[in-house]
């Protein structure tokens, strides 16, 4: 640190203001010395100075909206998943070089100042990391966007293995403090729960209502910048932390109970406490409606806020305001506008109802009836009375629409109606969200399709042209200049930078894919991302690999739906050729899988331990182990992903067809240049589509070939029969090979095979997954032809920039310019 101080005179002046202002945090924010400082301290000082240039831009960017009169879209999310700040801001404010030579001659790499970060884990996986995505684009693209969420104190947890077994951890991710944010602690909301709604007659003789004797939590707005890439725009994250108001439950204190009133703020504070880590079924816990509220009444607190500022009455609200609902979550925003025109601005119910279609839009992200949500009747009713009075007449309103439009099918009013009238009574978000939302998006074509044709086709008789289609997307700043600097640095070299912003360009390489040079320096990347991976797996798991092999990989959360136990079968089949046969003439392969299972979601948690059993006798025989191995990563996060993306091979995209909605991490692999194992699901047709059929590995059922394979009656039994490797593979598990010492541990697994109908097709598809696998097997051997296709792959990968989506939002749903 000495040394660089005296060497400042060779600095830019930039560099000398940046190590200044470092120094000055490190000493004045963080009260702690200089000489030398720890590596933490340093990354803090640093990240204190990244985020004071950010925040003058900030300023300066929101003066423009507001000089312009921007429509503004809020992005209303209950998860983000950001992952690590630090790389994103040096990257998007292209100060990477200036922040190496600040940190060079002290005695830390930026590579080392990045892992003091902590990952922002506040969201369960794709669903999340889309939101993330979508405020990069919007910040790129200079939409005036606002991302609003939660701040939870505890992420998604920290997973390690543990005898093969998932363990999870509190994630306290903001146990050092979070440098990255600024926390508005003087800017507070109030949110109100329960009581009840009282009618009353107002002044001109109308009846009206109003939600009394509730008990009110404040809400604290804590701000995330967010950089666009290469422009000096940045847009904000608002994410809400929950703190009990001061007058909280004061008649504990006026009875002298000081502890009861304590207690009381501890339990409102839990409000914001932990990100639910649920899988795709929906839970129903009171906890998570009180947050859905939460983030709903402090944002629209906000929005109207925001709004009155500028605008005298409320008939320009919908050409000012546009609220994206990611998924169902944030839902209850559409019966909380109302309340708040209805019953604090005064409105007939009419024009309420006109200001909220016109503003909401919904995304859906999923078919699966158990993911889709309700409440029941008497929760949603109990803690927010006045919300479930405004639900019921939106429902009876609907009701009459649906009667005219379908006279005489009560079948179809009872299919459609907001309450399932069942035991216990629910209301259904979705059906909330179709009704009160101008547009309806489904997140790839096939999944949009669906929506329309099947899930929701009635409802897109009563409301033509309300359903669409917005392909997602993923975006190109993180997951390949940031994630994969190298091979940036080689695409840069030969067609320039043009498709950072632009991910088109990348088409430019398609020449390229037959220079013998380029292809050489292009695989020269991929090993050098596979060395570099290798280590990471030798340190995690003491295993090592063959970075010259194929690196197969399954990254993803875990769910029956996404199919890691067809891998598994895939992995159990080459171990038992070459346990038969150690000669058996085949690609070497490491199968690395990562990923999170639900805590409550017992069987998706067996399959991580199978997958540990069978990494453990395949790794430890050495017949065996020369030619294949299996890896189980623990704690899939986006830092992970960062790790392993741009060092596969091929990436694995199995879902049983019609159920993953999109998929996002199909598309980061296929950029990073591995080519995609996969089924005709989600955006894997419109991946096959770009890069065209014979540079994918398609295999399987299609959508309706599974639907109507049900219909006429599947039998796993009958797969069974017909596969003599299947049956020997199956016999394996069943014999207990895997798990010598617990005889039956893997019976459950077998059971939702052969018991429970395999529900989600494994043996179906079994038998053209293997044969697709050997297809990858043997182009793997042509070293030209699959480097040929992995760099047609990312040149082909345009469509999936996010900033694509963030385009078609804004022109076909929100109605708004880019400045
Ligand atoms: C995912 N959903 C879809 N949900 O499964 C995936 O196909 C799609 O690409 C992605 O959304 C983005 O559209 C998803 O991630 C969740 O994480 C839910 C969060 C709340 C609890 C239930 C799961």
């Amino acid at each position: 640190m000495q040394q660089d101080i005296q060497n400042k005179g060779q600095l830019s002046s930039e560099v000398v203001q940046l190590l200044d202002d470092i120094q000055k945090h490190i000493v004045g924010t963080l009260g702690n010395d200089f000489n030398p400082p720890r590596k933490d301290t340093f990354y803090n000082g640093l990240a204190y100075s990244v985020r004071d240039r950010l925040a003058q831009s900030w300023l300066k960017a929101q003066r423009h909206f507001y000089d312009h009169g921007s429509k503004r879209v809020y992005y209303l999310s209950m998860e983000f998943l950001p992952g690590r700040f630090l790389m994103n801001y040096v990257t998007n404010m292209q100060i990477g070089a200036q922040v190496k030579e600040a940190i060079d001659g002290t005695d830390f790499t930026l590579e080392q100042l990045e892992t003091e970060e902590w990952d922002a884990g506040l969201g369960n996986g794709g669903l999340g990391r889309l939101a993330s995505c979508f405020m990069d684009s919007m910040a790129t693209m200079k939409i005036p966007g606002f991302g609003y969420g939660i701040r939870y104190d505890y992420g998604i947890f920290y997973q390690t293995i543990e005898n093969g077994y998932q363990v999870e951890h509190c994630d306290n991710w903001i146990r050092q403090g979070n440098p990255w944010e600024f926390a508005r602690r003087g800017f507070l909301y109030d949110v109100n729960f329960g009581g009840r709604s009282e009618a009353y007659t107002d002044e001109k003789g109308a009846l009206r209502y109003r939600w009394i004797e509730t008990e009110k939590i404040k809400a604290m707005a804590c701000d995330i910048l967010v950089p666009g890439y290469g422009n000096d725009n940045v847009n904000n994250m608002r994410l809400w932390a929950a703190v009990s108001s001061e007058d909280f439950n004061l008649s504990h204190f006026n009875k002298g109970d000081y502890t009861g009133a304590m207690e009381a703020k501890v339990l409102s504070e839990n409000i914001s406490k932990v990100l639910y880590p649920s899988d795709e079924k929906e839970e129903g816990k009171k906890l998570r409606l009180k947050q859905q509220y939460f983030l709903v009444a402090a944002t629209f607190q906000d929005i109207m806020r925001r709004f009155k500022r500028h605008n005298k009455d409320f008939s320009a609200f919908s050409e000012q305001i546009a609220v994206q609902l990611n998924d169902t979550h944030p839902t209850i925003a559409i019966p909380e506008l109302m309340r708040l025109l209805l019953d604090e601005e005064g409105f007939l119910w009419d024009e309420a109802w006109d200001i909220c279609v016109k503003s909401f839009a919904y995304t859906n992200h999923t078919v699966l009836p158990e993911a889709l949500e309700s409440w029941s009747v008497d929760l949603l009713g109990s803690l927010l009375p006045r919300h479930m009075q405004i639900i019921y007449d939106i429902n009876d309103k609907f009701m009459k629409e649906v009667a005219a439009k379908f006279p005489g099918r009560l079948d179809i009013m009872a299919k459609l109606s907001l309450i399932d009238d069942g035991y216990p009574k629910k209301v259904r978000m979705a059906h909330l969200a179709i009704v009160g939302s101008h547009a309806v998006n489904g997140v790839a074509m096939l999944h949009s399709k669906i929506l329309k044709e099947h899930l929701f086709k009635e409802f897109d008789v009563c409301f033509p042209g309300r359903l669409t289609n917005i392909t997602n997307g993923v975006t190109p700043r993180r997951w390949i200049l940031q994630a994969n600097p190298q091979l940036s640095q080689l695409i840069n070299s030969h067609i320039g930078d043009g498709w950072i912003t632009n991910l088109d360009e990348l088409k430019k390489l398609i020449p390229l894919a037959d220079d013998a040079g380029f292809k050489e320096a292009w695989r020269s990347v991929k090993k050098s991302n596979k060395e570099r991976l290798s280590g990471y797996i030798l340190r995690k798991t003491g295993v090592t690999v063959d970075t010259d092999s194929l690196f197969d990989v399954h990254t993803k959360r875990m769910h029956e739906y996404k199919r890691q136990l067809l891998n598994v079968l895939h992995a159990i089949t080459l171990y038992a050729r070459l346990r038969e046969n150690p000669d058996f003439d085949m690609t070497p392969r490491t199968i690395i899988f990562a990923g999170k299972a639900a805590p409550a979601y017992h069987l998706a948690k067996l399959i991580i331990k199978l997958i540990n059993s069978v990494a453990q006798v395949v790794n430890g025989d050495e017949g065996v182990n020369k030619k294949l191995k299996v890896i189980f990563l623990p704690n899939y996060c986006i830092t992970l992903a960062e790790k392993i993306i741009p060092a596969s091979d091929l990436s694995e995209q199995i879902s049983t067809a019609g159920l993953e909605a999109s998929g996002t991490g199909n598309m980061k692999f296929a950029m990073n240049g591995a080519l995609t194992i996969g089924t005709l699901d989600g955006a894997n047709i419109e991946i096959m589509e770009e890069v065209g059929e014979e540079n994918i590995f398609i295999f399987g059922l299609k959508a309706d070939e599974v639907v109507s394979m049900k219909e006429r009656g599947y039998n796993p039994h009958d797969y069974l029969q017909n596969d003599t490797e299947l049956k020997r593979v199956i016999g394996l598990i069943d014999s207990n090979h895997f798990c010598p010492n617990e005889p039956g541990l893997f019976r459950p697994i077998l059971a939702t095979l052969f018991e429970g109908g395999d529900k989600y097709m494994v043996l179906a598809d079994y038998r053209s997954y293997v044969d697709a696998q050997g297809a990858v097997d043997r182009l793997y051997r042509d070293e030209d032809e699959w480097t040929k296709k992995s760099i047609l792959n990312t040149a082909n990968m345009g469509k999936f920039s996010s900033d694509r989506s963030i385009k078609e939002y804004a022109e076909r749903i929100w109605g708004i310019k880019p400045l």
